[in-house]
C-alpha cells in the first residue's frame, strides 16, 4: 500500500524543505502540508495544504481520515528562545499536540510517526564534548524539558503499544530556503543574511560558544533515511544523537571571511547565551551511524559556500 504523509508545522524551517523532498519521493498528492501559517508558493502550489491548528484535536483526526494518512511527521514546536518567554504556552503546544498524534497512532490510525527532538534535551550537567547517546540529561529550558519528556513518551508508546515512532535529536539547522524562528542556534542562519546584505553581523552568542550544527540538506536526507529504515534497524526508540558539524560564531565568521574577506563580526550576547551554555558543544552519534547508516555530506566550508551561493541568488545580490 502506498503511503500518505501528513506534515504538521510544514511552514517552518524544516517543514518547508521536508515537504518538497517527500513530495519528490511519494508524489505530490500523497504529502499533505499543514500549518497555522500559509506555506510558501512552492509548497502551496505543488500539493495539498490544510490550515491546521494542532491544538484542535478533532481537526487533526478529520485530516487523517480525509486523506487516509498513514504517516505523520509532527514538526510543530515552540523553540528554545521563544518558549522561555511563554513557558506555559510552550509546554502546551509542544506536549498536547504530541499526545494527540501519539494517541492516533496507538488507536491504529497511523502506521508511523516521526517526531523531532533536539540537543536541548541535554543540560548543564551533561558532558559537553562528544556528548554520548545515553548520559545525564537535566535540561533547564522549557523547550528542553518538553523534548526530553517527549522522548520518554516515544519510548513508552513503542514498548507498551508497539507504536512505530522514530526520532532524531537535531542540532542547530542551517538553511537558505526557509528561515528558523525562535531558536538559540538561529545566529548561524542570520549571519549569512547579514553578511550578504550589510557585510557585518552582531552575534547574540559569544565568540567562543561552540554548538553542534548541521546543513539542512544533510538533516532532511537523514530524517527520511531514518523513517524509511527497516524497523529492526531502529534500535533506539527515544531519539537518536545526530551530528555533523560543531563550531563557534568566531569559527563560522572565519569560514565566511574566506569567501567574503571584508565581512566583519562583533558580539553582543543576550539571554540566549545562558541557554547555549547548557547545551553540548559536540555530539557522539555513532549509534545512528551503526544502526541505520547515517552519514553526513557537508563540512563547514562546503556548507558556507553553498549557503552563500544560494542566498545570493535568492536575495538577488551579486
Ligand atoms: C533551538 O535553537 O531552539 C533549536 C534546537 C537546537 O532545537 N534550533
Amino acid at each position: 500500500m502506498s503511503e500518505t504523509i501528513l506534515v504538521t508545522g510544514s511552514s517552518g524551517q524544516i517543514g518547508t524543505e521536508l515537504v518538497m523532498n517527500l513530495r519528490k519521493i511519494y508524489g505530490n498528492d500523497h504529502v499533505i502540508a499543514s500549518d497555522i501559517r500559509e506555506p510558501n508558493a512552492e509548497v502551496m502550489e505543488s500539493g495539498p495544504f490544510e490550515k491546521l491548528n494542532v491544538m484542535d484535536r478533532p481537526q487533526i483526526f478529520e485530516i487523517v481520515k480525509k486523506y487516509k494518512v498513514t504517516q505523520v511527521y509532527h514538526l510543530v514546536a515552540m523553540l528554545s528562545a521563544t518558549a522561555e518567554k511563554v513557558p506555559e504556552a510552550g509546554w502546551d503546544l509542544n506536549m498536547k499536540s504530541f499526545f494527540y498524534i501519539m494517541e492516533l497512532a496507538r488507536e491504529g490510525h497511523l502506521k508511523k510517526v516521526y517526531w523531532p527532538s533536539s540537543i536541548a534535551v541535554f543540560g548543564p550537567t551533561t558532558p559537553r564534548i562528544n556528548t554520548p547517546q545515553h548520559t545525564i540529561m537535566e535540561p533547564t529550558t522549557v523547550y528542553g524539558i518538553s523534548k526530553q519528556t517527549g522522548e520518554r513518551w516515544c519510548e513508552y508508546y513503542f514498548n507498551k503499544y508497539g507504536v512505530d515512532v522514530r526520532s532524531i535529536r537535531y542540532p542547530g539547522l542551517i538553511s537558505w530556503k526557509s528561515e528558523p524562528g525562535g531558536g538559540t542556534t538561529d545566529y548561524a542562519v542570520d549571519i549569512f543574511y547579514e553578511a550578504l546584505k550589510t557585510g557585518k553581523y552582531t552575534s547574540f552568542l559569544k565568540a567562543d560558544t561552540g554548538l553542534p550544527m548541521m546543513y539542512m540538506e544533510d538533516a532532511i536526507r537523514g530524517t527520511i533515511e531514518l523513517v524509511e529504515a527497516p524497523a529492526e534497524k531502529v534500535k533506539i526508540r527515544s531519539s537518536y544523537n545526530f551530528s555533523s558539524l560543531s563550531f563557534t560564531p568566531e569559527v563560522l565568521a572565519q569560514a565566511i571571511q574566506k569567501e567574503m574577506p571584508d565581512f566583519s563580526i562583533d558580539y553582543n550576547p543576550d539571554f540566549r547565551q545562558a541557554i547555549a551554555e547548557t547545551w553540548p558543544e559536540s555530539i557522539d552519534d555513532h549509534f545512528a551511524r551503526e544502526h541505520w547508516g547515517w552519514k553526513h555530506n557537508y563540512d563547514l566550508n562546503d556548507m558556507v559556500k553553498d549557503m552563500l551561493k544560494n542566498l545570493r541568488t535568492k536575495l538577488n545580490i551579486k
